[in-house]
């Protein structure tokens, strides 16, 4: 209660703001908090996880890629009609900041998002079947890949406007303050939309209000065939937030652990009342843009020496045999076990009846 009528004491102007001046004169919190967290330095860092923990991220994402990979073959099947954003290459960024969130934390984020549906915990035969449109889906088959909710989830969506979810997650993380009850805001968004005007106007509302939430952008370098080189002036993007006073930092967005020990420290800062933090996920998409993407934009080479020398499930996978936590054979079962998760997925998306014709006119909000 007492944030909630000192909230409004400000607003009314009862509350003496900071003076300008004194914030003026303070040294920047951004410039001093800001570091650069090569993957070099990660790994000095001696970023260290358990057998079990490395083997339950390499199970979320392997998950993910075999979801998508079945997704992207669907769609060439004609079964899927509509856009389709796959995540294939990203999947280290939402299984690392998922397995440190704690229940009740929301995630929100743009159209590239079965990834992050399925590492919430929703129901891949649900995901699936929405995107054959069917009504077994999670949006009963009238949303599509880019419309998905799930209250039980806490997950907010899928947004096909570039930057629309991140006031919206500013708004979550409003929320969670008002309510004073420690939940936080993980509020993904691209490097496209990281040079969105509402990006910024959300920024500089919750730095002002402290509210709980993470804004992550998953630099993958390119947004549709643009390259950040191309499009930002400023390209590291975990600096965006100077301006107001948030603290970032660049992370390796490939490898899982450094993306679950940074995401630790950033939710923490959020839900102990020190406000919004950015973190910037050094990322990267195999596939095209959508599923009509020509890709011309990059050569071959450059996808494969990626996919060859920094693809995030082989690094963990690494880890787990070098780290003697588990043989060849417990990996090739995790595999069996998902491919058949993956494929009754599949089955229910094809299976499922698609909508009834009444439904065109339920949901409707306009
Ligand atoms: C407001 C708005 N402008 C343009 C588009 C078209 N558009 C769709 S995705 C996209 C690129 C966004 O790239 P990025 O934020 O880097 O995300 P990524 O696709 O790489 O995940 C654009 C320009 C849109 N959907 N919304
Ligand atoms: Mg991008």
């Amino acid at each position: 209660m007492k944030r909630i009528s000192k909230f409004f004491a400000r607003l009314r102007g009862q509350a003496p703001a900071p003076s300008l001046r004194q914030e003026y004169a303070a040294p920047s919190q951004a410039a001093e908090g800001m570091t650069d967290m090569t993957a070099k330095e990660a790994a000095a860092n001696n970023l260290s996880a358990t057998g079990e923990e490395l083997l339950s991220y390499y199970r979320d994402m392997l998950l993910i890629r075999r979801f998508e990979e079945r997704a992207g073959q669907l769609y060439g099947m004609g079964h899927i009609g509509g856009f389709c954003h796959l995540y294939i290459g990203q999947e280290a960024v939402v299984v690392g900041v998922e397995a440190v969130k704690a229940a009740g934390d929301q995630t929100i984020t743009g159209y590239r998002d079965h990834g992050h549906m399925l590492a919430c915990g929703m129901d891949p035969k649900g995901v699936m079947a929405e995107l054959t449109g069917r009504s077994g889906g999670y949006s009963k088959g009238k949303g599509g890949s880019m419309h998905m909710f799930s209250k039980e989830a806490e997950f907010y969506g899928g947004h096909g406007i570039v930057g629309a979810q991140v006031p919206l997650g500013a708004g979550l993380a409003f929320a969670n303050w008002y309510r004073d009850n420690g939940r936080v805001s993980l509020t993904y968004f691209g490097d496209g939309a990281a040079n969105q005007g509402q990006v910024f106007e959300a920024m500089n509302m919750a730095q002002l209000w402290k509210l709980p939430v993470v804004f992550i952008i998953e630099n993958n370098q390119y947004a549709m065939g643009t390259s950040v080189k191309r499009a930002h002036s400023e390209t590291h993007l975990y600096r965006r937030g100077a301006s107001f006073g948030i603290e970032g930092m660049e992370v390796d967005g490939m490898d899982v652990v450094a993306v679950r020990e940074a995401a630790r420290d950033a939710i923490d800062h959020a839900r102990r009342g020190d406000g919004p933090f950015i973190l910037e996920m050094k990322t990267y998409r195999y596939r095209g843009h959508s599923m009509s993407d020509p890709a011309k934009y990059r050569t071959r080479e450059e996808v494969e020496d990626v996919r060859e020398h920094n693809d995030p499930i082989a690094r963990a996978q690494a880890r787990i045999l070098e780290g003697g936590h588990a043989k060849e054979a417990a990996l090739k079962a995790i595999d069996k076990e998902i491919k058949a998760i993956v494929k009754e997925a599949a089955d229910f998306s094809l299976e499922s009846p698609e909508p009834a014709p009444e439904e065109l006119y339920t949901d409707v909000l306009a």
